[in-house]
């Protein structure tokens, strides 16, 4: 090819890949924006009336009308903290048992658990079940209330839809926190965790086809946080050696790497 085209060539791919790669984080972005302000609506009509003024159905019709505000998210959902001695009084209350996920029997005794108490209902599926006793959705409720900060999970397949996507948590704290709050402070005044899925394989999809040119271009999405092994979040699995454009990708995560890979796509 004469070099005048394949430096033409270059600069179409690297402004798709771009165009692409901000839209997405932008979309992102906004979304976890909303996750954090429903941590107020939860501190606000959950924690500070008594009784409580957030029960499910209140937040599943607030969820649902504010839902245009995360385009991205497959739901969301509240889980709360409860700590072993209150589970039996918990339980009680509640009229149901700690359940874990995936199997969905009884939650064995723990020292604390993470029962979702409200969803969306496009989350409905969640309810009761032990967030905790997901390996994924654990590391990130940990990390998140130890941080104060809204915390990714790496890619991996979602409950029920069994999407890759990934999930964002935020931890609502008892009372305000100082920005110094040390760790161990953070966990003493955990009330729970308000959170939800990125649904990349079918929301991230949808986004992408609108644009224009989408068939003659491959995205991937990657998340780089080890360098050495990145995880496909998006895209198919492809070998082939066409040039590719990187585009970089800021998710609000400082833990996480992410970025953006597109290529032309050469029918075979
Ligand atoms: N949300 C949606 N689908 C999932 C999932 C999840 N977690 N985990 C596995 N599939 C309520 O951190 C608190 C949401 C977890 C928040």
């Amino acid at each position: 090819m004469n070099a005048d085209i394949v430096k033409r060539r270059r600069g179409t791919l690297s402004n798709m890949c771009e165009e692409r790669a901000w839209m997405l984080q932008d979309q992102f972005v906004a979304s976890m924006n909303h996750v954090r302000a429903l941590t107020a609506l939860v501190t606000t009509f959950a924690l500070e009336k008594q009784p409580s003024a957030l029960d499910q159905t209140t937040f599943a019709a607030y969820t649902a009308r504010t839902s245009f505000e995360r385009p991205l998210m497959s739901g969301v959902a509240y889980a709360q903290r409860v700590l072993h001695p209150e589970r039996e009084a918990f339980e009680k209350a509640q009229g149901w048992i700690i359940k874990r996920m995936h199997s969905n029997d009884v939650q064995p005794a723990r020292g604390e658990y993470a029962p979702t108490v409200l969803t969306q209902e496009t989350l409905s599926h969640l309810a009761s079940l032990d967030m905790m006793s997901g390996e994924e959705d654990c590391e990130n409720i940990l990390r998140a209330r130890a941080s104060g900060k809204g915390a990714l999970t790496g890619p991996f397949r979602l409950l029920e839809s069994n999407h890759l996507g990934v999930v964002l948590t935020f931890t609502v704290y008892k009372r305000d926190l100082s920005s110094e709050a040390t760790e161990e402070e953070r966990i003493q005044a955990t009330a729970g965790y308000v959170g939800g899925a990125f649904d990349f394989e079918s929301l991230v999809e949808n986004l992408l086809r609108q644009l224009a040119g989408s068939q003659a271009i491959i995205v991937n999405v990657y998340d780089i946080t080890n360098k050495s092994r990145p995880l496909v979040m998006y895209g198919p699995n492809t070998t082939d050696t066409n040039e590719i454009h990187v585009s970089s990708l800021e998710f609000g995560d400082p833990v996480r790497k992410h970025e953006m890979r597109c290529r032309f796509y050469d029918p075979p």
